[in-house]
């Protein structure tokens, strides 16, 4: 019923709904309408209440759950699963436990909050609830495990994209998986893999994105580091509401087109957009890479993904993965 008065609310979203309308169309009466108001309520919904009028949903709610991102949608295949959860430790955790169990290929899992978000190497993904885009995606791609990096860049290549077309918001890529915005990093990639014999048998495609987040969302030794989508607009001067299940279904479309291509090969395409938004080539970079450290400039990437580097003492390194700080960016000097 709850699917039913919203879509009613939603279609008419400056117009009052009276309640007995509402029960009419429903067939149930006032008092079960009224609780279900409240629980949208409590959901997050923002819903005037007249006694006269009846009600009217306001269009400046966030609210996340599978219905808001199922309205949203436009993928064929990505996101046509959703799992959402009010809290779960890792969204990644949880996808890697479902593709162990079989689900389908694009099933998405989506969380308002993490209470052990992972980064990569072990390092912790701040989640608070409400305030973010905390989801993953499982893939099962026919590729050999060599071009996972490949999907790592496509997907950071799909959000910049969408923060474009959400919000006109121009973000750069830092190679292998940040996305930045005002030289803070504003959303974190983490791809997990579990392998067969020698194939993939299935990839977790884990997507943080700082959304709505204020300063003190943010322990203090990340302030100078990191930044969320409202904060970066606000710094600008643009009051814009952004709505988390609008960014994700602009992420799952993007992706989508960008993951045909991994399927099908098409590194080239992938790769000169990925160096379009890139803030890493041409920069003076600083790898940690296998307890090894490399100065010198980012050069370019190879076919498959790997950063070239041109060191200090005139020698060339191809490095997979691994720390990188780019001069001037997240505090490199
Ligand atoms: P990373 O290892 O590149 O970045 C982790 C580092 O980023 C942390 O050590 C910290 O310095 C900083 N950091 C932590 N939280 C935040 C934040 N909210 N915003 C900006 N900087 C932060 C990046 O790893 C990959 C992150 C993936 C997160 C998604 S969320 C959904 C999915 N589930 C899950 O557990 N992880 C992924």
């Amino acid at each position: 019923m709850k699917r039913e008065i919203l879509l009613n609310l939603k279609k008419n979203p400056l117009e009052y709904v009276s309640g007995e309308q509402l029960s009419t169309i429903l067939g149930v009466s006032r008092t079960a309408i009224w609780k279900v108001i409240n629980e949208l309520k409590e959901e997050g919904y923002v819903i005037e209440s007249s006694s006269k009028k009846g009600y009217r949903l306001s269009p400046n709610s966030d609210v996340l759950n599978s219905f808001e991102i199922s309205e949203e949608l436009k993928t064929k295949v990505l996101g046509r699963n959703i799992v959402y959860l009010d809290s779960v430790d890792s969204t990644n955790n949880y996808a890697k436990k479902i593709a162990l169990e079989g689900c389908g290929e694009g099933t998405l899992i989506v969380a308002d909050r993490q209470t052990g978000g992972r980064g990569r190497l072990g390092r912790d993904w701040i989640s608070p609830g409400k305030k973010g885009i905390w989801m993953s995606l499982v893939l099962r791609p026919d590729i050999p495990f060599e071009e996972v990096q490949m999907v790592t860049l496509a997907a950071s290549v799909a959000v910049v994209q969408a923060l474009f077309e959400v919000a006109q918001i121009e973000a750069g890529i830092k190679w292998p998986n940040d996305i930045i915005l005002d030289g803070k990093k504003v959303c974190g990639i983490l791809v997990e893999m579990n392998m067969e014999i020698e194939s993939i048998n299935f990839l977790v495609l884990g997507i943080g994105l700082n959304v709505n987040q204020q300063k003190e969302d943010f322990p203090e030794e990340l302030l100078d580091r990191a930044t969320s989508l409202k904060m970066y607009l606000e710094a600008t001067g643009v009051q814009k509401l952004l709505k988390r299940s609008e960014i994700i279904a602009a992420i799952l479309l993007k992706f989508e087109e960008i993951y045909d291509k991994v399927k099908g090969g098409a590194f080239e395409e992938i790769l000169s957009e990925w160096k379009k938004y890139s803030v890493t080539l041409g920069r003076e970079v600083s790898i940690i890479y296998k307890n090894e450290q490399y100065r010198g400039i980012a050069q370019d990437l190879t076919k498959d993904g790997k950063l070239i580097i041109k060191c200090e003492d005139g020698s060339v390194k191809e490095v997979f993965s691994g720390e990188v700080s780019v001069r001037g960016l997240l505090g490199y000097i």
